[in-house]
């Protein structure tokens, strides 16, 4: 397999940390062992399991206000898929890729399918973006896009996702991720009904051209670019539009696309109980859409819905297989590090919820034991289960310690010569 960076540096890293890992990991052995958990079980299932990084990622976001490029960022798709194989190397759980067209339109999408498998990664959920006209535009989605008042500037919208789900087939993606702008700024400046009938006309169309094996994604937002209103507010209008348009569509739930306090847990487990979680885009945030890393700050919330997720796989939950995948903004940091950081931020908290005793936490509830209940959850939260992410890692080839090693291997520098700065680029993070 293709490689960014050489295995020997993560060889000659992880030689320098192996004692300590294997003592780190006897001691939490012996501790799981005391509640009749193996831990062999658990680093096996750590190790299965994967998030997707979106292709927008690897690039500096930016503010409204400015964007401040760093160096040796990705300049284009190829470029943004040799980050993703980085990362992927370095975190051992992010062996997907999720595009966003048009910003990673190419010409031959063979050529770019070629090269993701040489690298061992695969594509999944494929973005549609009508939030911004594109160089040229003969309608524009200043007033929105599916909901458009306008037909010519609705029809664009549903053709757009038409051919974003012809780029998927050809890379072997399995659904489409729709995410609208449209919404208004001003009370009385769109008709809510009829805005999103017009919503829900377009949706059907898009519908009609998915693949029997594919499946759509909505993915609601409370406020931005509209600050008002949103077509897609809140879970609840994205769960009438998933139930709406039919079983091949389900929502998507941004971790950041809610009011502070939400409990998003509680939508994820509404979601799984009616068959309608289609995914996530995981990351963090303190006031609204901050699109900070996952996990940075409320660790504890991420583990619950993982919770919530766990607890569905236990107990063979009908119609579940959500799709993980990051959303994040990287506006200070090494985008790969955020990525890789957050990617193992996530597998923790999946990691975390496997160790809780579902028939222990069943019985409090029953028994309306509500302190033991919530001690089941919260002590599983405090363990520290850093050397079964380390040693699963570890096992795969990648690194005990994924940032040292990355640093160690001087990447961004490297890059930073390979990709000087293109002036008239529009720039590959989220603006
Ligand atoms: C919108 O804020 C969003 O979360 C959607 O997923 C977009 O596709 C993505 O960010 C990039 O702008
Ligand atoms: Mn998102």
């Amino acid at each position: 397999m293709l490689r960014r960076i050489d295995a020997s540096v993560i060889n000659d890293e992880n030689e320098k940390l192996k004692s300590h890992l294997d003592a780190d990991y006897a001691a939490l052995a012996d501790k799981l062992a005391r509640d009749n958990i193996d831990i062999e079980t658990i680093t096996a299932k750590a190790g299965e399991f994967q998030v997707a990084v979106p292709s927008w990622g690897t690039g500096t976001g930016g503010t409204r206000f400015a964007r401040f490029p760093g160096t040796g960022e990705p300049r284009n798709i190829w470029e943004k898929l040799e980050d993703c194989a980085v990362i992927n190397e370095m975190s051992g759980c992010t062996d997907s890729v999720s595009p966003h067209f048009p910003w990673d339109v190419v010409s031959d999408f063979s050529e770019l399918k070629e090269k993701a498998d040489a690298y061992g990664l695969k594509w999944v959920s494929v973005n549609s973006n009508t939030f911004q006209d594109q160089k040229g535009q003969e309608y524009s989605y200043k007033y929105g896009s599916l909901s458009n008042t306008k037909k010519e500037s609705r029809d664009l919208a549903i053709q757009h996702n038409l051919d974003v789900i012809e780029y998927g087939k050809q890379l072997g993606a399995k659904s489409l991720t729709v995410w609208v702008g449209d919404g208004s700024n001003h009370p009385g400046q769109s008709h809510f009904q009829r805005a999103f009938e017009r919503y829900l006309a377009s949706m059907e169309e898009v519908y009609k051209g998915l693949p029997d094996d594919w499946e759509m994604h909505i993915e609601h937002k409370m406020f931005e670019p509209a600050f008002y209103s949103t077509i897609i507010q809140d879970w609840g209008s994205n769960l009438l539009a998933a139930m709406h348009l039919g079983p091949k569509c389900k929502s998507l739930v941004d971790l950041g696309h809610h009011a502070p306090n939400t409990n998003i847990e509680m939508i994820v487990s509404r979601l799984i109980q009616f068959k309608k979680l289609g995914g996530f885009h995981f990351n963090d945030s303190k006031y609204g859409d901050d699109d900070l890393d996952s996990g940075s700050l409320h660790p504890y919330q991420q583990f619950l819905i993982f919770n919530e997720l766990v607890d569905a796989e236990y107990r063979g939950q009908e119609g579940f297989g959500p799709a993980y995948m990051l959303d994040q903004s990287h506006n200070v940091t090494d985008p790969a590090e955020s990525l890789i950081n957050s990617a193992i931020e996530v597998q923790r908290s999946y990691v975390k919820a496997l160790l809780v005793n579902r028939e222990a936490l069943y019985g409090y509830q029953e028994d309306n034991d509500a302190l033991m209940a919530s001690l089941e959850l919260k002590n599983v939260f405090n363990l520290d289960i850093s050397p079964i992410l380390a040693m699963a890692r570890y096992r795969k080839g990648a690194p005990i310690n994924p940032l040292g090693v990355y640093r160690a291997a001087g990447y961004r520098e490297g890059m930073a010569k390979q990709r000087p700065q293109d002036p008239n680029a529009t720039g590959s993070g989220i603006v």
